[in-house]
């Protein structure tokens, strides 16, 4: 029998099966000789052992298409990546790093900022819409007051998606609107610090309806950016990546060099400044980085 790995825990594998049961499986030996880790996310055949208990032994693994790190999960089809657009205030630069990183994995990101039912959404309104010129797909929700949520619920229909994002932003609070009978615990933002607590713990798929699941992560507060040199960050913004080859300079890093295609598209609008920002502070730390 066929079915999806929606969860791992202490070397037992969770399938939830066509025929709408979660089986307890384990892996035997034979993935240990292959050196294949089943992951969260793969495709697999069961055999099953115990139709009253629910067992079953994992004989398969299906051909993932990709898989991520972190969180470890296969056959991912998209991330939206959860913001808040009030508080706590949106980090642009964790959110580009984190698009750098989506775009080295090669897994399709929307941008998603919450809580723009509050008023200090204001505040930030103008800094998150300038990602609309990046090319990503951005939306705007509140999973407090419903806005922008029947948009969302269409966008994850029939695929695997991981919420990413910082704690404290509504990851687990839109997953809720979405899936109210799965509870996902969520945190209390504390007055004094207006952070997030971490309520989500493992990794897990959540099935929402018919091939819909859903990955509520736990949060992240910093990310790195690994496996590349600073020449090559360009290729991973791809607002930036437009104008390969289109600067007086053809390999231009787009920093200092003189007739600069980008420079130019950031001074007349065309490119937001905040992520040409970000791209700079990125490339010298990675330029840093090298020198160590
Ligand atoms: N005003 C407002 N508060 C929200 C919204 N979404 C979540 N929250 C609150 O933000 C806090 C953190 O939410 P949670 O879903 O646990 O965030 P997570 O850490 O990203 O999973 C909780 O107090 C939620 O009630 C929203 O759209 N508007
Ligand atoms: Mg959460
Ligand atoms: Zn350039």
């Amino acid at each position: 029998m066929q079915g999806k790995i929606i969860k791992g825990i202490g070397g037992f594998y969770y399938v939830f099966c066509e025929d709408g049961t979660e089986y307890e499986c384990k892996a035997k030996g034979i993935f240990r000789n292959k050196k294949i880790k089943p992951l969260v996310g793969d495709n697999v055949n069961i055999e099953i052992l115990d139709r009253t208990k629910n067992l079953g032994n994992i004989i398969e693994i299906l051909p993932r298409f990709n898989s991520l790190i972190r969180p470890a999960v296969a056959n991912v089809d998209q991330t939206i990546i959860i913001f808040s657009g009030a508080y706590p205030e949106p980090n642009f630069n964790l959110l580009d790093r984190f698009l750098v990183n989506m775009e080295m994995a090669g897994v399709e990101t929307v941008i998603c900022f919450n809580k723009t039912d509050l008023n200090e959404f204001e505040i930030y309104r103008d800094k998150c819409q300038s990602y609309e010129k990046s090319g990503y797909k951005i939306m705007y929700i509140s999973a407090k007051n419903g806005d922008g949520l029947d948009e969302l619920h269409s966008l994850i229909k029939n695929k695997t998606t991981v919420f990413a994002g910082p704690s404290g932003v509504g990851k687990s609070s839109t997953l809720n609107t979405i899936k109210p009978e799965a509870e996902v615990k969520t945190g209390e933002l504390s007055e004094k610090i207006q952070r997030g607590k971490h309520t989500t713990r493992h990794s897990e798929l959540i099935h929402i309806e018919d091939e819909t699941y859903i990955m509520d992560t736990p949060g992240f507060s910093s990310l790195y950016i690994e496996g590349i040199e600073e020449g090559e960050l360009k290729e991973y913004f791809p607002d930036i990546a437009e104008y390969t080859g289109a600067c007086r300079f053809n390999m231009c890093n787009h920093i200092s060099e003189p007739d600069c295609r980008v420079k130019e598209a950031v001074e007349d609008g065309r490119v937001s400044r905040i992520r040409y920002d970000n791209y700079v502070a990125l490339y010298n730390e990675l330029k840093e980085k090298r020198k160590w």
